[in-house]
């Protein structure tokens, strides 16, 4: 949007991107690690079917360690936000894990847990640069908690890439686990700025994207040679741009299809492009997806593809609420998140934080 957003839609955009995460998360973890089948798709449907009607007793959809990371990143982004004080930032991530370590986390990333407490947080680099024999993680725990960077920093490009990786760094090393994170934290950046009653352009929202990622990826592998292999990123959002257009809206959609080609794992590279198709094609009806409710649809997407879909499904939330606001959710969806207030409350206080930053 060229003129400056109103200030009732720009927080719903927070809560509603807050939300989405938080939403996404609970949805997905109890199908995290399933195969997709079509008796899965069934059970998905009428899991969001009876949570789409009129409230019912039952008890909350637990978050998982998606939600844990976020809830620390966004309360860094309010107590000390610029520079983003990494250090504080890793305490509360220790913090939260030692206090919940149920929670599903990454079986690496507790290991860089466990070292930062017992270097007393002096050393917040090595630990993650010992992941995996040197390698890094690839996994997409950086990308998971990203969202709040997207929100906060809206206006200052620069300074949201700088807090983006600085963020992801704490725990994830290998170019793949931060440039996942910095497409994620992109995406939700781009979604806040749109106008959710224009039409969304799929086509521009992705090129945007890849023209980012250019940069992005070209800067690490100093790549000007055109015969050069296409980068991983950019090869994967091209492959999201051929997805989109090759969708027909009457077609059904062949989930294996797009596992096939995006991936539903945990790596980064292979979920998060799929989490950004997620949001972008349920701006068209989805065969089997009853809803005209495009917020629900792409998190109703996200949950079929099986696979990582906790965190799928987290991060398409993410950017379908920074996209559409918070109007767009459900209450009783909604309402059967645990810890659906204390996440409005943070996405208000994030937004009043990002205002005077
Ligand atoms: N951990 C899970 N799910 C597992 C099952 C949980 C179960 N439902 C339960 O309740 O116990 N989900 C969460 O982890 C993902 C985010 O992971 P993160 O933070 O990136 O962690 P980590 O450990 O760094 O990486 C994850 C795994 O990826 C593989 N891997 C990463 N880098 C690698 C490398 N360089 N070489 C080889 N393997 C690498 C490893 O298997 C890591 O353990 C989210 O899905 C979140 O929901
Ligand atoms: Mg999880
Ligand atoms: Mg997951």
């Amino acid at each position: 949007m060229a003129k400056a957003m109103d200030s009732v839609l720009a927080k719903g955009k927070f809560r509603g991107s807050m939300l989405g995460s938080l939403i996404g998360d609970c949805m997905g973890a109890p199908y995290e690690g399933e195969e997709f089948s079509h008796g899965l798709k069934t059970m998905v449907r009428k899991y969001f079917d009876k949570l789409d009607g009129p409230y019912f007793s039952a008890p909350f959809k637990p978050y998982t360690d998606d939600t844990a990371m976020t809830k620390s990143v966004a309360k860094c982004l309010i107590e000390k936000p610029t520079p983003l004080d990494v250090k504080y930032l890793a305490k509360l991530f220790v913090q939260e894990y030692f206090l919940e370590p149920r929670r599903g986390y990454g079986a690496g990333v507790v290991e860089v847990f466990k070292k930062l407490r017992k270097n007393k947080f002096e050393d917040l680099q090595r630990p993650a640069a010992e992941q995996f024999n040197g390698s890094g993680s690839y996994g997409n725990g950086g990308a998971m908690r990203v969202a709040p960077i997207g929100l906060f920093f809206n206006g200052n490009y620069e300074a949201m890439i700088e807090a983006a990786e600085r963020c992801t760094r704490i725990t994830h090393t290998n170019s793949l686990g931060v440039n996942g994170a910095l497409l994620q934290c992109i995406a939700v950046h781009q979604s806040f700025q749109l106008d959710p009653k224009e039409k969304l352009d799929v086509t521009k929202f992705a090129d945007e994207l890849i023209a980012k990622m250019e940069i992005i990826e070209q800067d690490q592998s100093g790549i000007v040679d055109p015969n050069e292999p296409t980068p991983p990123y950019k090869e994967q959002l091209l492959k999201v741009k051929e997805l989109l257009s090759c969708d027909d809206p009457n077609d059904p959609i062949v989930e294996e299809e797009v596992i096939g080609s995006l991936g539903n794992s945990i790596a980064a590279l292979n979920s998060v492009p799929t989490a950004i198709y997620c949001f972008l094609r349920a701006h068209s009806e989805i065969p089997g997806i009853e809803t005209d409710n495009a917020f629900r649809r792409s998190i109703q997407f996200a949950v079929n593809l099986a696979g990582d879909c906790d965190t799928i499904a987290s991060m398409t939330g993410a950017i379908s609420g920074a996209y559409f606001g918070d109007s767009c959710i459900g209450e009783t969806m909604k309402k059967h998140c645990e810890y659906h207030e204390e996440v409005t409350q943070l996405a208000d206080k994030l937004y009043e934080a990002s205002l005077i930053k």
